[in-house]
């Protein structure tokens, strides 16, 4: 905070002239540095989750919504059954195999009962394992094969790992926001400049 000025949100866009100028993102998938942020991402949310108290560990951000133990447990089960199953049918089988669709919510229902460490323990384990079986199936030269989505239609291999990076970032910036919402009264007057609060 204490940069932030009239007109600016704090991490956002500023409002001034510059807003419209070339913007500074996007760059093809690779391997190495799509693998980068695959590696980190248990130390991340270990360090992050790890021995917090429940009131930020089990709340949501209202109905319908999930608690980082949720997104956890969600991230573990689609870690078992979705990214590395789906690289495979597509090495094998190309476009001819449809991808079986992911059950979201089946992770909640797989690991009743265990305990935040487990499911984080469980979650590096299977993504160490994960990324040695990325290492041995595929090279950079394999990303534009094509499978067949189930809701999209085709697809390449390297949409499919860049898709996996992002759900990691999208699942990471999910538990930080449910976080930053359990303080929504509790920072007055200064939510006006902390959109995360309101964001959806
Ligand atoms: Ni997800």
């Amino acid at each position: 905070m204490g940069r932030t000025g009239p007109g600016e949100a704090e991490g956002g866009r500023p409002a001034g002239s510059h807003a419209a100028a070339t913007p500074a993102y996007g760059m093809a998938f690779s391997l190495e540095l799509g693998t980068e942020v695959l590696r980190r991402t248990p130390d991340v949310l270990h360090t992050m989750l790890s021995g917090l108290s429940e009131q930020w560990v089990m709340s949501n951000e209202g109905t319908a919504t999930w608690s980082p133990y949720q997104v956890v447990g969600h991230l573990t089960h689609v870690e078992e059954c979705d990214w590395i199953d789906r690289t495979s049918v597509i090495l094998e089988h190309g476009a001819d195999h449809v991808f079986d669709p992911v059950d979201r919510e089946a992770g909640f229902l797989r690991f009743d009962g265990w305990s935040l460490d487990d499911l984080l323990d469980r979650f590096a384990s299977v993504r160490r394992s994960n990324l040695s079986s990325l290492d041995a199936l595929v090279d950079d030269d394999d990303l534009g094969q094509r499978g067949t989505h189930p809701d999209f239609g085709e697809v390449t291999l390297g949409e499919l790992l860049a898709t996996w990076v992002v759900h990691d970032l999208n699942h990471m910036g999910q538990i930080v926001k449910s976080m930053a919402k359990q303080y929504s009264r509790a920072v007055g007057p200064w939510r006006a400049f902390l959109p995360i609060i309101d964001a959806t």
